[in-house]
């Protein structure tokens, strides 16, 4: 059997493996190399004087993983610059956050170039390769000029954006390009992958037929391969004893009022601003029925070494002040909102004890907090989705209260009819999005993918459109 070789930003031993922004993704891909003894490479997060591809080793539950330690340049450039300055805001259709700089492209390359000098002499002939999002682009490219003839394949875990928008980059084709060293290609959405193949087709000259895209004599399969939680695991958190403590507590003070919910990384792409408006909307709206629900915002900071993310930091700070200092009262006040990370058993109590989840990214590759909000329901008495028609997840759970998160009034909307919700109705609507994520789980998700990898058929030359 063929070893699975999986390249990623950070990996999830190095950031402690638990919450944060790689808990599903941690969990899905150490389920994969378990099983293919695989190896798991990537940034180790710490910054060393002077690059030097020294390998650091950690065997944990049959998974090795390998880390290296970058300069701050590496840093700046490639991960603060190119990867979330750039590449982060683009791909989130925020091209007016979006610095483009030489300097972070160069960077950006330095770092991917490394990284396949430092792992390529680690790669066997029979191994398969999979290097995960936006950071490592252009790495498939940099293995193929290393030699490397192996099956790669690539996953992008945001939107692809559409092609008006990636021509504002300036090394957009360069980028694109550069994919073709890949043999496989997934995205969460149709609508992703649709994007990617019409800047292929249009800017590059390429062709598409039956899942296959061409340029010049390479070819690569993409497939739509939308990421799931582990639903089983998720649901066993929700009924653990600390999960029960938390669901407890939270119902003791929430003091019969309703509890709306909202959890994500601090990140302009998930619409926080636009929720607290919606919201303020509801309550300005509905003078009567205000008092019986409050949300619950749990945002802990990510990035705060960019400037947009500093910014909108205090935005939301100033905004929840406002709206609590408009709208409280002696004994209720309207946002509880909270910087903080919490365990996945936690969360899970806290999803199970509200009433509504407000999910309402602007844009977002997937969305992994609205299948963990429906996993953590109650069957006999579920809470409601409400989810932003424009997070891939929306493809799939279409029995969520979708709405346009611009739209102060849709979501205002959303909330009114969430709460006038029958049980009935809501049991239903669970239903259906529960068995769509216990049965396209994240198990299922990375087989999509690796089922694709370990089928495709390497390039005889090393060296993509050479
Ligand atoms: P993210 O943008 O990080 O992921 P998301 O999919 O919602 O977004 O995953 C966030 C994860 O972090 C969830 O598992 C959540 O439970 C956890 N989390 C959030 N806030 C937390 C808190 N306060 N405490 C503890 N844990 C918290 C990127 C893409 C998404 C895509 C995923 C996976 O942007 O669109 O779904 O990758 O592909």
């Amino acid at each position: 059997m063929s070893r699975l070789i999986v390249i990623s930003n950070r990996v999830a031993a190095a950031t402690g493996g638990n919450a944060g922004s790689q808990g599903g993704l941690a969990v899905a891909l150490t389920s994969a190399l378990r099983e293919c003894r695989g190896l798991w490479f990537g940034w180790s997060g710490e910054v060393t004087e002077e690059f030097t591809g020294q390998i650091t080793f950690q065997r944990d539950d049959d998974v090795t993983t390998a880390t290296v330690d970058l300069e701050e340049q590496d840093v700046e450039e490639y991960y603060d610059g190119y990867a979330n300055r750039t590449l982060w805001p683009l791909f989130h259709y925020r091209i007016d956050l979006a610095e483009y700089e030489r300097g972070f492209a160069g960077g950006y390359q330095r770092v991917n170039e490394r990284f396949a000098e430092t792992i390529a002499p680690l790669i066997e002939p029979d191994d398969a390769v999979w290097v995960q999002d936006y950071h490592m682009i252009p790495l498939g490219t940099e293995l193929r000029k290393r030699g490397c003839r192996n099956r790669i394949g690539f996953f992008l875990h945001t939107p692809w954006p559409p092609r008006r928008l990636l021509l504002t980059l300036p090394e957009a084709s360069d980028l694109v390009e550069t994919m073709f060293a890949y043999d496989v290609i997934g995205f969460h959405t149709d609508e992703w992958l649709q994007s990617f193949v019409d800047f292929v087709v249009l800017e590059s000259g390429g062709s598409y037929a039956d899942g296959i895209l061409r340029l010049g004599d390479r070819q690569i399969r993409l497939i739509t391969c939308p990421i799931g939680i582990d639903c089983a695991e998720f649901r066993s958190l929700a009924e653990s004893p600390e999960a029960i403590e938390t669901f407890n507590q939270m119902r003791d003070s929430a003091a019969n009022r309703a509890m709306m919910v909202g959890v994500d990384r601090l990140d302009y792409s998930k619409g926080l601003e636009e929720r607290f408006l919606g919201y303020e909307r509801f309550l300005v709206e509905n003078p009567a029925e205000r008092k019986e629900v409050f949300l619950l915002q749990i945002a802990p900071p990510s990035r705060g070494t960019v400037e947009s993310y500093q910014r909108i930091r205090s935005s939301l700070e100033g905004l929840s002040g406002r709206i609590n200092g408009a709208h409280a009262d002696l004994d209720w006040v309207p946002i509880r909102y909270v910087n903080q990370g919490y365990s996945r058993a936690v969360l899970a109590g806290v999803y199970r004890a509200a009433r509504m989840a407000l999910v309402t990214p602007l844009r977002d590759g997937m969305n992994l907090v609205a299948k963990e909000f429906v996993a953590a329901q109650d069957p006999e008495d579920p809470g409601v989705l409400i989810l932003s028609r424009f997070a891939g997840a929306a493809v799939q759970l279409k029995d969520a209260l979708l709405v346009n998160p611009y739209s102060a009034e849709e979501v205002s909307d959303a909330i009114r009819t969430a709460l006038a919700m029958g049980r009935e109705e809501r049991i239903a609507r669970w239903r259906a999005m529960f068995d769509n994520i216990r049965e396209q789980d994240v198990l299922w998700w990375r087989r999509r993918f690796t089922d694709a990898l370990f089928a495709a058929t390497p390039p005889l030359t090393p060296e993509p459109l050479a």
